[in-house]
């Protein structure tokens, strides 16, 4: 068997594992990575931790006869590759009945969602073949044209960019074919739906629509062609993206719904209720001064509120009152209040968010429904899981609002299982080998998260406090509150605290948190009104009232005889929550990582930006990787395999060796006068202290090959 990173550190085109660098620096990693990235070697190891950096073009690794290589081999064969950690991974579920978890991070644009795609095309082609088989196989690849039809929008970052969260598990038999899956989706950024930054889009599936379907669709959802039409869309400035084909799309998407199993009464549903989303942006209001001095509005047009009431089988009066006033309860009396013209324009848009975020929702539950069906018929029995996670990963903006805050807190949770379960790993393949383990030192996170998470004092529940409380909350006096009970926390900065008071770069109203990844300036504006999420209990109840087969599905709290007078969680608590089961679903599991970068921010195919790659090595903690991973022992090996590789270097052991193979290995080390104080026995491996120890020995074997084969040379010659 091949050393395979050993002959890539004699090709000159870096080391295929970083563990093996010497010295272990910052620039030296970075340059390997360089390196190797402009010998289209993407692809480098940290141990077992794959680290991938966005070619930004398409690169001859992803072929049937490319998987057909890694398909059970060992991780060190081959080049590094997600397939290799995909087989690992795939062959420990299989094989060790150990459930596993591939946990891809890395920031917008840095290849996690393509790189999730690549796992589960190769779990596809290597697992087994059946009906039933094929059919959840392909229910699973289809799932993601679907959900990025709707879940993902173009970005500055990221053409293609996920602006959902997504766990997904793959359920095997004990055979290890795919007999099912489950996806979880995380915080759906419906703030898209409304309004996006300029040279942004809003959700792919809008413009796939209006660009590919055809005219009967269209005159039936009552839909122009054109964008401009439509206020939430039209102000981007960006409709057209070169790497984007919408009209094409609009063909996957259908089809792949089709495939998962959605009826077409289903499928033309969804549509319905995507146009009914478009023409909500449209509808408008003038306000009015009423009789009694109380604000009111009516509805500038009637027509689009006519038609999307035609599509949603609705009542027109329900809808437009609903949309033009709301019910207050004074003393157990309902009294029907108007809104002002911004009042309704803002409940407009709450009805617009909701609908296409639980619309989003419901797809996901269909998605997983239909592959439950598929699976009913098969025989029961304890499933194997393999989860894969694609979230959103670490966002600093010019401008960061109440969505880069969540995202962040759950980014920075994931680093502490990172840290936690990468030397947890480690340590108990020390205890395992029965070698002392050697403390390292790292950045624990657990301080900040605490500051965002913990019970009464977090940040989160400061939030909560403060939407809850009667009277007269904003969010100043929100960030008031944090002011004071944050003020002496190490990772919190705000111009309301002593130790920030004259710090001109940080506004009035914001706060800055000193993240893991680094610094992140939070605008509080919007804070309060996003955690609470609440949707006008007249528009739920008008929704439900709809006759259209989605309505009563997605707004189940409309229903009038399942009234509640309880609060619904807000945004941040309910994340809070999905975050902690996220976590504890993952320790439960075998963990296996992909650490994605960016090379550059032009999206640019051969340029490697070192700064901007600095930037994400130092917050993705991969230095504190390596050297955990070196602690000690930079290198191991099994001892058959080690006797194996190095077998001409001994007498003893040349040509073979047919004793105990931890013998035949010190014979190696002893014939080489390799001193004893580099390396150490474990129970099956041998573990390596210095990597230069292993370069000599390589170097020795090359010697000693190139030596062996002169002399077969002059052997042959002689015999001719
Ligand atoms: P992300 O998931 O990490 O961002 P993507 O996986 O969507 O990033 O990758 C962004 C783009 O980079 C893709 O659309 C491809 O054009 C290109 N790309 C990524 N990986 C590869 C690869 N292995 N080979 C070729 N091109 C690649 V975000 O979803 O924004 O955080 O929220
Ligand atoms: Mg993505």
């Amino acid at each position: 068997m091949a050393l395979h990173k050993l002959e890539l550190f004699e090709n000159n085109i870096g080391v295929s594992d970083a563990v093996l660098l010497e010295p272990i620096e910052e620039e030296g990693f970075i340059e390997n990575l360089k390196k190797r990235f402009h010998h289209e070697q993407i692809y480098t190891y940290i141990g077992t931790v794959v680290v991938s950096v966005n070619p930004y073009r398409k690169l001859p690794l992803y072929t049937d006869d490319v998987i057909f290589e890694y398909k059970s081999r060992n991780i060190y064969e081959l080049p590094p590759h997600v397939y290799a950690i995909a087989d690992d991974a795939y062959r420990s579920m299989r094989d060790k009945n150990l459930d596993q978890c591939i946990i891809i991070s890395g920031e917008s644009g840095a290849g996690k969602t393509e790189a999730s795609k690549v796992i589960m095309q190769y779990v596809a082609a290597v697992s087994g073949k059946g009906q039933d088989i094929d059919k959840v196989k392909e229910q699973l690849l289809q799932s993601n044209p679907v959900l990025e039809a709707f879940g993902n929008a173009k970005t500055n970052k990221n053409d293609n960019s996920s602006r959902f969260g997504k766990y997904m598990d793959i359920e095997f038999d004990y055979k290890g074919d795919p007999i099912g899956g489950l996806i979880t989706n995380y915080l759906h950024e419906k703030s898209r739906v409304a309004v996006h930054a300029d040279g942004e889009r809003s959700f792919h599936i809008f413009y796939q629509l209006l660009i590919g379907a055809d005219n009967n669709l269209l005159q039936s959802l009552k839909l122009r062609k054109n964008y401009e039409s439509y206020n939430f869309l039209k102000h981007s400035g960006s409709i057209e993206v070169d790497t984007i084909d919408d009209k094409q799309d609009f063909q996957v998407t259908k089809r792949a719904m089709e495939v998962i199993g959605f009826s077409p009464e289903e499928v033309r549903g969804v549509f319905e209720l995507v146009a009914s989303v478009l023409k909500l942006g449209n509808v408008e209001f003038v306000g009015q001064s009423n009789m009694d001095g109380t604000d009111g509005c009516q509805l500038k047009e009637s027509y689009e509120v006519e038609e999307i009431c035609d599509l949603l089988k609705c009542q027109y009066e329900v809808l437009q009152a609903a949309l033009t006033e709301k019910t207050v309860e004074t003393r157990g009396d309902k009294v029907k209040v108007g809104l002002s013209g911004a009042g309704a324009a803002y409940a407009r848009d709450a009805l617009a968010k909701a609908m296409y975020s639980r619309l989003f929702s419901w797809l996901v539950r269909k998605i997983n429904d239909s592959i439950q069906k598929t699976i009913m018929v098969r025989t029961p029995g304890k499933k194997k899981v393999m989860g894969v996670l694609d979230i959103y990963g670490f966002e600093i903006f010019e401008s960061n609002s109440f969505e880069q805050f969540i995202i962040n807190y759950c980014n920075e949770k994931l680093q502490q299982i990172f840290i936690e379960l990468t030397l947890k790993e480690e340590q108990e393949e020390y205890i395992r080998e029965g070698i002392e383990w050697i403390h390292v030192d790292y950045f624990d996170n657990s301080v900040i998260c605490d500051l965002i998470e913990k019970s009464n004092v977090g940040i989160l529940a400061m939030l909560d406090e403060e939407c809850l409380r009667p009277g007269n909350v904003t969010d100043t006096t929100f960030l008031n509150k944090l002011n004071q009970t944050c003020c002496e926390h190490p990772h919190f900065e705000s111009r309301g605290t002593k130790k920030a008071r004259s710090d001109k770069s940080l506004p009035h109203d914001s706060f800055r948190l000193r993240h893991y990844a680094g610094e992140v300036v939070y605008k509080v504006d919007g804070f309060l009104e996003k955690n609470n999420d609440l949707l006008f209990r007249d528009l739920s109840q008008a929704m439900y009232q709809c006759q259209h087969s989605l309505c009563k599905d997605l707004f189940p709290e409309g229903d009038p005889d399942k009234i509640s007078l309880k609060r619904p969680p807000t945004a941040g608590s309910q994340f809070k929550v999905s975050v902690a089961e996220l976590m504890k679903n993952l320790l439960s599991k075998n963990p296996n990582y992909i650490r994605c970068i960016k090379p550059n921010e032009q999206k640019r195919a051969r340029v490697f930006e070192e700064h901007l790659v600095r930037h994400q090595v130092r917050y993705l903690g991969l230095m504190e990787n390596v050297r955990v991973r070196r602690a000690g022992y930079a290198f191991r090996q099994l001892y058959p395999q080690f006797v194996y590789r190095y077998k001409m270097l001994s007498a003893a052991t040349w040509p073979n060796w047919y004793g105990v193979p931890k013998d035949g290995v010190k014979e190696i080390l002893i014939a080489q006068d390799i001193s004893s104080d580099e390396y150490t026995f474990g129970k099956t491996k041998l573990f390596v202290r210095n990597p230069r120890t292993l370069f000599d020995l390589e170097e020795r074997r090359r010697d000693r090959m190139h030596y062996l084969a002169t002399v077969v040379q002059k052997i042959y010659r002689g015999w001719h």
